[in-house]
């Protein structure tokens, strides 16, 4: 729903009178989520100075998913490290950069929350000044495991997750299992501005978005679900980062694909930082998220915190329609 009531609100107030409407809230939800305000805030910063500060290409490393390092990469992450590990409700970060998950405070605290985060997704748009992101999944932690078993939780465990987009505006979309909702960056006066509450993703929309370069190396399925579409008037949308990507879907539907390909037989997009909290955002608005013809990506066990899945997301009528040609 757009905000059409003249109501000024910050995403630091929003969080604030959610944490007031929980009975036992201790106010540790609402400190992570600030962290990941001003995160944002920091990160967009540095994304939209990135030309002029001489920040942009590769660092000549690769990250523990093999993948070349941005700069801005690195930047992100730690910028996500430092403020994080200065909140005291903090028990473990991981992030998609970094092999290890760092632990932060006590391990055994199960008051406390453990955060993943791809701190830029989508950087190889960065040096064509196209869209970016970054994604984060927040989990409680466990107490009597060890950090790494804490991490290994399925999305339907997810507290709260969310996305920024540093896109022609900075957006940060957000759920804490109450629907979505979704703020613009004021840059005037440096506050996130909220412009949808309960957000709803439109029930269908032709439109489909995947990476169709790898369209001969698709299961059969994929390939027969691309020809009836293309058959039946769907348009395409590929901006090559999920979170510029899955932000269209959300306000106008469509779909959004990564399917196993011969190179990735389990699909490039990652479980924890990427795949679980874009799907409990698109199921709190209402859209289906899977990873094949029957299976939802939050179902998901993990064994490894770094692991790969397939991702089939967006609109209910849509993501039926490719599971009608899965099967
Ligand atoms: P990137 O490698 O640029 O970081 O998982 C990362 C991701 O981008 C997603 O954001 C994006 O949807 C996908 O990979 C793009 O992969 P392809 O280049 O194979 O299409």
């Amino acid at each position: 729903m757009p905000n059409t009531d003249n109501e000024m609100i910050t995403l630091q107030s929003h969080i604030l009178s959610n944490e007031a409407r929980q009975e036992n809230a201790t106010g540790t939800l609402s400190w992570i989520l600030s962290a990941l305000s001003i995160s944002a805030k920091m990160i967009s910063a540095s994304v939209r100075r990135a030309r002029l500060e001489d920040v942009l290409g590769e660092v000549g490393n690769e990250n523990i998913q093999g993948e070349s390092q941005q700069k801005l990469d690195v930047i992100a992450n730690d910028i996500l490290l430092r403020i994080l590990a200065a909140r005291d409700g903090v028990a473990i970060v991981a992030s998609e950069e970094n092999e290890e998950p760092v632990i932060i405070g006590a391990e055994d605290d199960d008051q406390k929350y453990c955060i993943l985060f791809d701190p830029l997704d989508g950087s190889s748009n960065l040096d064509v000044c196209g869209g970016v992101g970054t994604i984060f999944s927040i989990l409680r932690n466990r107490s009597g495991v060890s950090p790494k078993e804490s991490l290994l939780q399925p999305g339907t465990e997810q507290v709260a997750a969310g996305y920024i987009l540093y896109g022609s505006s900075t957006i940060f979309t957000l759920t804490v299992g109450e629907g979505v909702d979704m703020f613009v960056l004021d840059p005037a006066i440096g506050a996130f501005m909220r412009v949808e509450t309960n957000l709803q993703i439109p029930k269908a929309n032709k439109s489909y978005s995947m990476n169709e370069g790898n369209r001969l190396s698709f299961p059969q399925g994929y390939q027969d679900y691309l020809h009836w579409a293309q058959s039946n008037g769907y348009s395409s949308r590929y901006a090559g980062a999920m979170v510029a990507d899955v932000h269209r879907i959300l306000l106008k539907g469509g779909v959004f694909m990564y399917p196993p390909t011969e190179k990735a037989p389990a699909g490039k997009l990652r479980l924890m930082y990427e795949a679980n909290p874009m799907s409990m955002l698109i199921e709190q608005a209402g859209g289906k998220a899977v990873y094949d013809s029957e299976n939802r990506i939050q179902d998901v066990q993990p064994t490894d915190i770094h692991q790969r899945v397939p991702v089939i997301m967006g609109s209910a009528d849509e993501v039926n329609q490719v599971i009608s040609h899965l099967k």
